[in-house]
């Protein structure tokens, strides 16, 4: 089982109109400082935060107790004039905890009223992450031949397909920066994977590589996924092997 947190302003709509119609410089600052905040804090327990929109932020928090999750929104609270609400869910897959986190918020089940902790009882039985990071192959030299923008706008493209592909299976992408992708895996789509990189193959042209990542926390399993991709780099750039995708466990 996995258990994710989605983090979200409240009221954020409101609070936005309050700053007059001058105010996109502000609210990119505090999302930018928030987003920061939430990875800093939650990194620190193991856990990793995902971008997900600017207002709504996903966290991989396998081993993080309802407590925990107070004492980082105390935290939170000293650091920021807005409110947040922190809704956790577990389940077999991503997708699955990220739906039952959604549906103890609301249905306002909430672990602690006065935190705006909202989830249904946590089960210990959460040891299990996969991560899978994807990396377009040689994007500097892609890049190359086109404008800045016209990059961005490939990016969007391969997000917006490796998104559709893998929620169909259950797993929830994120974009991490310049031609990262993670994907929180559900664990049974490995052999799915080719048929993914045929796709963007045959669309776009594209080859991606990856990495993937299995362990009981969300840094754990970013940090083997990071390292199968930089192996996958290692055997390619040593010219003995040509992989695509690759995996460590711990
Ligand atoms: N989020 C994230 N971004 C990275 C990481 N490594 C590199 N980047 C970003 O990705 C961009 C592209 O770098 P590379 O993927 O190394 O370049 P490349 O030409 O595609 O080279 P190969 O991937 O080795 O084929 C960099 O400019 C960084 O912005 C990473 O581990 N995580
Ligand atoms: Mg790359």
């Amino acid at each position: 089982m996995i258990q994710l947190t989605i983090i979200k302003i409240t009221g954020y709509g409101p609070w936005t109109l309050t700053l007059g119609s001058d105010r996109e410089h502000r609210l990119q600052m505090l999302q930018a400082s928030l987003y920061k905040e939430i990875q800093n804090l939650f990194s620190e327990k193991n856990c990793l935060a995902f971008p997900n929109r600017f207002d709504e932020i996903f966290v991989i928090t396998n081993g993080l107790s309802v407590d925990d999750h107070v004492k980082i929104q105390k935290q939170l609270v000293k650091s920021f004039d807005l409110g947040l609400s922190m809704s956790i869910g577990q389940g077999n897959t991503p997708f699955e905890a990220s739906s039952n986190a959604d549906k103890a918020r609301r249905s306002n089940t909430s672990l602690s009223k006065d935190h705006n902790v909202y989830g249904l009882s946590l089960s210990k039985d959460v040891d299990f992450v996969q991560i899978i990071h994807m990396d377009v192959d040689g994007s500097t030299s892609v890049s190359a031949k086109k404008s800045p923008y016209e990059v961005s706008s490939l990016i969007i493209a391969l997000y917006s397909e490796m998104s559709t592909f893998f929620l169909q299976r259950n797993s929830l992408t994120f974009f991490m920066g310049g031609d990262n992708f993670m994907i929180i895996s559900s664990g049974t789509n490995k052999d799915e994977i080719p048929k993914f990189l045929e796709i963007v193959k045959q669309k776009y042209d594209i080859s991606f590589n990856c990495g993937i990542g299995t362990a009981k926390t969300g840094r754990d399993a970013a940090k083997l996924a990071t390292q199968s991709l930089d192996k996958i780099r290692e055997l390619r750039d040593s010219g003995k092997k040509d992989t695509r995708i690759l995996e460590t466990t711990c």
